[in-house]
């Protein structure tokens, strides 16, 4: 079915079948991925757009599969390097809508940097960040999010890992995100809701994913979780980033889901006062270029 969109152009509704990847889906039976899948297919189905708006980066994980398992385009790239990627593609086309996947491993170990300044500079892309606390592609070495004294073969009894965690949600209110949320592989319906206001949200939006391996971090599987998970509170003020911030270190027997922050916010591109729409759509004054450059050389 086409439908007007708001520019005045024609657009076609996403159905499920267009989404069917043309591989497999390889990932192990029970993993929290599927849910991950299954709620960013409503979502695209939900937002008003064409296929050809919507744009998949991921760094190497299983996490970092998802562009291969939906009918979209995408673009997998190295480890930790998927935000650099997705920022490019942003500058160049604010027309799409760039939507990052990567594990704690990814955007939190290699990519951190990446992250706080991607959040610094409100880019105006969507960060999934698909937390199981371990690293699963690579067979079970601990992460920046693994819970101190987590055995894995890298953190071996006595100690198991022997530091805390890092604050997924912690990390993003501080560098400067405008809008940072968490959801559960478990609850389709909620996540499915956080990723379309993630897309919409015109800033840098991060979404932690709480996802179990159920091969390498058993002790935080569907159980673990759907005991722990429930809902920020009708009163809760997402306006406020004291409070988000307080509400990122609660993370034991409870674990809080919902939207922690939001803020309308100047992004990247707006600030730079960049051409909005596709770079290559607008042109350049070259002898106003080149009377700058010989300014400068005087
Ligand atoms: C620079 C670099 N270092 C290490 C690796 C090996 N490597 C590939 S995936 C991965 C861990 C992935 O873990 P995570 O990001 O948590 O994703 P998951 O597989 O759990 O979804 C590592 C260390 C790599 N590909 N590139
Ligand atoms: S190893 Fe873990 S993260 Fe990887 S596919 Fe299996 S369950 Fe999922």
């Amino acid at each position: 079915m086409d439908y007007q969109t708001a520019r005045g152009g024609w657009c076609t509704m996403i159905e499920r079948e267009d989404l069917e990847p043309p591989q497999e889906i390889q990932w192990c039976p029970g993993c929290g991925n599927f849910g991950i899948l299954r709620a960013l297919k409503q979502a695209v189905m939900e937002l008003s757009n064409s296929k050809h708006e919507f744009f998949l980066v991921s760094g190497i994980g299983q996490s970092g599969k998802t562009p291969h398992f939906i009918n979209l385009n995408g673009f997998h790239t190295l480890h930790g390097r998927a935000i650099p990627v997705a920022t490019g593609a942003h500058v160049a086309n604010t027309d799409l809508k760039v939507i990052v996947h990567g594990g704690d491993g990814d955007l939190l170990g290699e990519g951190l940097g990446h992250l706080m300044h991607a959040a610094r500079r409100n880019v105006n892309i969507t960060c999934l960040l698909h937390n199981n606390g371990v690293y699963g592609l690579t067979k079970g070495q601990y992460s920046p999010t693994s819970p101190h004294g987590f055995v894995s073969k890298t953190s071996p009894p006595p100690t198991g890992v022997p530091m805390d965690p890092v604050n997924p949600l912690g990390v993003a209110l501080i560098g400067g995100a405008t809008f940072v949320a968490r959801g559960f592989a478990g609850d389709i319906k909620q996540l499915t809701e956080l990723i379309v206001d993630a897309v919409k949200h015109p800033g840098f939006a991060l979404v932690e994913l709480m996802q179990p391996c159920v091969v390498f971090n058993p002790k935080w599987g569907w159980d673990f979780f759907r005991e722990r998970v429930y809902k920020l509170e009708d009163d809760y003020d997402n306006k406020s980033k004291t409070a988000a911030l307080e509400k990122s270190f609660e993370f034991g027997d409870r674990i809080p889901t919902g939207v922690f922050y939001k803020q309308e916010k100047t992004h990247f591109v707006q600030e730079l006062q960049l051409p909005e729409g596709r770079l290559r759509d607008h042109t350049n004054d070259r002898e106003e270029i080149q009377n700058i450059i010989d300014e400068m050389l005087v």
